[in-house]
């Protein structure tokens, strides 16, 4: 009740977004000072967010909100967001808040003048209407980097404290998509009734938008804690991403798990075109993601088209890569007879899915050595929600009786808001 309480003031408050230009200007590598003040930031932000989406659960519409996966899932929020408030603040010393006060300041006038960009941003130069400006507006808060300081030990050890808190959490949400499709599956055999009901949809669509801000800013916050992975990193933030590799890396991937889920000695061929090198800023999880879910589905069309004696005969999936000034587009084209343009619609669903209970249920699947080819039928929609959290976008074209092509669009310039929905 009490907990309630708090969560309905919070949930008063507006999210506030954070663009992936504004993540990578405290990188690549961020001072103790800086760390100190992202996590003050993102220990107002999140409990905002996480009691948003609890608020959202518990107005559910019907009795979706009573299914035993859903409250399983709202409590989970609630936990997480009574732990970032049990998590006490650090008690500064006057001297303490002076230094820091005054190494924002110091770095906001000369850290990033708008002719010289951070220098992690140098693989992609920022248009010239860009004005990097030196301090990096969150909405209605401002957010600085913070020279190299002395942090005192209550410094260090409250943000070791959050992003390990942050860190717990973040694992505690992983299993949320598959315990929130157990819920709907609950939903449907208490409806007795495959109707898509559109209310959930619009729900879920803004539900897992904010999970992915969510675990984004989280897993953020912690690779920069923890340190770079490779040098063209910021976080999980890769300021070169080069789509070939990843593309090629998800092909492999793809072209295994048919092969496996199948028993095919040969998964159809991938044709990959790809002028030159591209690079540019991206998370490369997000995208690979994206890839090996769309080429799943396109060899699944293809081998179930032909059928699995016909290995022999399968045409190629082709992915052509193109980049333009705004967008760098990724076509997947397959020839596995595509669907009824009136089915289109019913992919990007969440109600609409041929999954049983045993497809979710994590002890099935452990025994089970199979990779999932089908998944549950998220992906789809979830890998659109992945391409429009940076701006970008997912389109299926279909011809019925050919094939199908998909597109991802991904913005370049990266410098959308984030979308809080
Ligand atoms: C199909 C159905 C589909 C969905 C998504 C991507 C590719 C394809 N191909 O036949």
């Amino acid at each position: 009740p009490q907990l309630y309480d708090k969560i309905k003031h919070f949930a008063k408050f507006p999210q506030t977004g954070v663009s992936l230009r504004q993540m990578v200007m405290f990188g690549p590598k961020p001072t103790k000072g800086t760390m100190f003040k992202a996590s003050q930031f993102l220990h107002e932000e999140l409990p905002i967010r996480l009691a948003h989406r609890v608020k959202e659960l518990d107005e559910l519409p019907g009795h979706l909100c009573e299914m035993p996966s859903i409250i399983k899932v709202k409590n989970w929020y609630a936990q997480s967001f009574q732990e970032l408030l049990d998590l006490p603040p650090p008690q500064l010393s006057s001297i303490m808040k002076e230094r820091i006060k005054h190494a924002s300041q110091k770095n906001s006038l000369k850290s990033y003048p708008a002719s010289v960009p951070n220098p992690a941003l140098r693989s992609v130069p920022p248009p010239a209407h860009t004005n990097l400006h030196p301090v990096i507006p969150i909405g209605h808060r401002y957010f600085t980097n913070v020279e190299e300081i002395d942090c005192s030990p209550e410094v260090l050890t409250y943000t070791d404290n959050f992003v390990k808190t942050i860190e717990t959490i973040k694992t505690r949400h992983d299993p949320v998509v598959t315990t929130v499709a157990q819920g709907i599956l609950e939903y449907k055999e208490r409806r007795k009734s495959n109707n898509i009901d559109t209310d959930v949809q619009q729900f879920l669509d803004r539900f897992y938008m904010s999970r992915i801000g969510i675990r984004m800013l989280i897993g953020q916050h912690s690779a920069l804690y923890r340190g770079p992975a490779r040098s063209d990193y910021v976080g999980v933030i890769c300021v070169a991403t080069n789509i070939k590799e990843i593309v090629q890396d998800a092909v492999a991937n793809a072209r295994y798990i048919c092969e496996d889920h199948y028993g095919l000695f040969k998964a159809p061929e991938v044709e990959v075109y790809c002028p030159g090198d591209i690079q540019f800023m991206y998370v490369p999880s997000h995208l690979n993601h994206m890839i090996f879910e769309l080429l799943k589905n396109s060899l699944r069309a293809v081998v179930e088209n032909f059928g699995i004696d016909y290995e022999d005969e399968y045409p190629p999936v082709k992915v052509s890569i193109a980049h333009g000034k705004e967008d760098i587009t990724i076509k997947i084209s397959d020839e596995g007879g595509g669907v009824p343009r009136s089915g289109i619609p019913l992919v990007w669903t969440y109600m609409y899915t041929t999954a049983q209970a045993q497809d979710l249920d994590p002890e099935y699947n452990k025994s089970d050595f199979k990779a999932p080819m089908a998944g549950f039928g998220y992906g789809l929609p979830i890998s659109r929600l992945y391409a429009r959290y940076f701006g970008g976008d997912l389109k299926l074209i279909s011809m019925e009786g050919y094939g199908m092509d998909a597109y991802i669009h991904l913005n370049r310039l990266s410098n959308s808001d984030e979308p809080l929905l």
